[in-house]
């Protein structure tokens, strides 16, 4: 059995839209960032860097931290959303690292920002809006020629992205100037797994899907 150690942000929500897909049993232990709790010495033994999500395998007590580590363990696990052969591996390893080396951390500033700061930091908030369109940009050229992150199936490379793209509201970014983001995005939103996934720990922000234009 997973437990998972989350909150309902977009690196957390990668991991419970990834248990929801697979059906592996799991149980929530919500990290109530409000109360510190990512910095309690038990958290802390599981999750080095002080961040969610983390994870413990009671079947084999490993534990783990880092979202990326986390997708590729339980499409191990569970044998599935994970490409077999070796290339398409390697792509897997390669879209994997562009999110998590760059979507999440460079659109991780544009919430800090734009939505947080409000704007008043001027030069901040041009920089990082001026990168978030840089790498939609990049998403809505690899989507152009492929169904999903890697091709024709889905995989954790999409659950990936998911959650951070979904916060497109946060970073105003129109996604009717990515309209192959769009796409995706639309095809991916409809997933049973995403919807339940996205509402755990449970919330109150609905999963957002723009207006048609
Ligand atoms: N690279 C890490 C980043 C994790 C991360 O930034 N988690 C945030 C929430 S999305 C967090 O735990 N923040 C709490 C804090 O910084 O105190 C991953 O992908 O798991």
């Amino acid at each position: 059995m997973i437990e998972l150690h989350t909150l309902f942000t977009p690196n957390g929500r990668k991991i419970s839209i990834m248990l929801e897909e697979t059906g592996l049993p799991y149980e929530v232990h919500k990290i109530d960032f409000s109360k510190d709790e990512q910095h309690s010495p038990e958290f802390l033994a599981i999750s080095p860097n002080n961040k969610i999500p983390a994870i413990v395998d009671t079947d084999n007590g490993l534990s783990l931290m880092e979202s990326g580590a986390i997708l590729l363990y339980l499409a191990e696990k569970a044998d599935m959303l994970a490409p077999k052969d070796e290339l398409g591996r390697w792509k897997m390893m390669e879209w994997l690292m562009f999110q998590m080396a760059s979507v999440g951390p460079m659109l991780g500033q544009v919430h800090t920002f734009r939505r947080y700061g409000k704007g008043e930091n001027k030069e901040a908030t041009e920089r990082y809006d001026k990168e978030a369109q840089r790498i939609y940009g990049v998403m809505d050229k690899r989507l152009a020629d492929n169904q999903y992150f890697l091709g024709d199936d889905y995989s954790i490379v999409d659950i990936a992205h998911f959650p951070w793209v979904g916060r497109w509201d946060w970073q105003e970014v129109d996604l009717h100037d990515f309209p192959n983001v769009l796409r995706w995005y639309l095809e991916v939103a409809a997933r049973p797994a995403v919807k339940s996934g996205w509402n755990i720990p449970e919330n109150d922000q609905p999963l957002p899907i723009p207006e048609s234009k």
